[in-house]
């Protein structure tokens, strides 16, 4: 039987910030972009989530909501060298690490010499040493598998930690509800609640042949997790499966013509990226657009070369059946299952 613990740190972006300013501590404070240019929370201190305020909320309406808020542009710089501090704390536990994203990762302990072999153990000593020695707390999952440790993660948060031993498990999945399961986001969630399936006790009802039916390779997954079963690894080679950069605009754009000189410029900074990885061979590439009234779309086309006139096709489609004014647009590229390189870091800043 593994041991997995899932460390994530606390409201990461802003603890930074509080830790370098202590004053902040007893201020609402959220670090994102500027309301005048439209910007959006990365994310925001306990204090300014009692106002309602949370990350990918629009800067202005978070400064409405909460007039007293202090605002930070994030410096990812000063992140990811943390990041990589905590990540030397982890690696004195053990070698088997798999960050998914600045603040927050998966360990694997099943073999760890380290606190006689206990994973509850090593999760305190492991959040003891990033506070002694950085100032910051994290929150910690353990159980046996992925899936269960990242729940149990966000059961004691802040500065906790949560266990779920093997035999509480056939009691703890039927309640969780099924947003909280691995690989189920906002679209799926949606479509299972249509059917009336809410949580894992409504999924533990079906059939593993009609899960498949309805929902093909995922439906194995939802039959597994349902369950509290992930046979997962700790991946410690992570590959990214995506490169994207995105833009807000500073006003809406209604006009074609600067939808795709915006477009051009994304574009130059994608090639950047893609340049930086060492160009891994591409599967797809795909465009988002987010309107005026927030809706977004999403197209792609399968591709092996990389080149504007996709992108030109695909924001030209997009902006014929569609004729509103644009908010954001994003360009991205799919990668290769087997594209080799290390990105160890999921860059959700994507702002230039
Ligand atoms: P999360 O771990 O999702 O959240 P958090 O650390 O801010 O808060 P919590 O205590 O609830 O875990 O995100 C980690 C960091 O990633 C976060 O501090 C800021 C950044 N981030 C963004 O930039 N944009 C986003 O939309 C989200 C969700 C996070």
């Amino acid at each position: 039987m593994k041991k997995i613990i899932h460390i994530d740190m606390d409201c990461f972006y802003a603890q930074v910030e509080e830790r370098d300013n202590p004053e902040l501590r007893r201020k609402p404070l959220a670090i994102g972009g500027d309301s005048q240019r439209r910007g959006v929370l990365c994310t925001c201190n306990y204090r300014a989530r009692e106002f309602g305020l949370h990350a990918g909320m629009p800067t202005a309406l978070a400064e409405r909501r909460c007039a007293d808020l202090v605002l930070l542009p994030p410096n990812i710089a000063k992140y990811k060298t943390v990041s990589s501090q905590i990540h030397a704390i982890f690696q004195h536990y053990t070698e088997l690490i798999e960050p998914l994203s600045l603040d927050e990762a998966y360990l694997d302990v099943s073999h760890s010499p380290h606190c006689r072999g206990s994973a509850s153990l090593m999760a305190k000593d492991i959040r003891q040493t990033i506070f002694d020695k950085l100032g910051l707390t994290a929150s910690a999952g353990i159980a046996t598998n992925k899936l269960l440790a990242k729940i149990a993660s966000d059961l004691n948060k802040p500065n906790g930690q949560y266990l779920i031993r093997p035999e509480e498990v056939d009691a703890f999945m039927p309640s969780l509800a099924v947003g909280k399961l691995f690989g189920v986001g906002p679209k799926l969630k949606a479509r299972l609640n249509n059917e009336g399936i809410y949580n894992c006790h409504d999924l533990q009802q079906l059939e593993l042949t009609k899960l498949i039916k309805d929902y093909g390779k995922m439906g194995v997954s939802l039959y597994q997790y349902c369950r509290g079963i992930d046979n997962r690894h700790v991946n410690t080679s992570r590959v990214a499966k995506s490169i994207s950069v995105e833009k807000t605009f500073s006003e809406d754009i209604i006009e074609p013509q600067l939808i795709y000189v915006a477009m051009q410029a994304l574009y130059k900074r994608l090639i950047r990226r893609w340049q930086v990885k060492h160009k891994p061979a591409l599967k797809k590439v795909f465009i988002k657009i987010k309107f005026a009234d927030f809706t977004v779309i999403t197209r792609e086309i399968g591709v092996a070369e990389l080149s504007l006139d996709h992108y030109q096709s695909l924001v030209a489609a997009s902006l014929v059946d569609n004729k509103r004014p644009v908010r954001l647009l994003g360009l991205g590229l799919g990668l290769k299952a087997d594209a080799h390189y290390e990105q160890l870091i999921l860059d959700f800043f994507t702002e230039a």
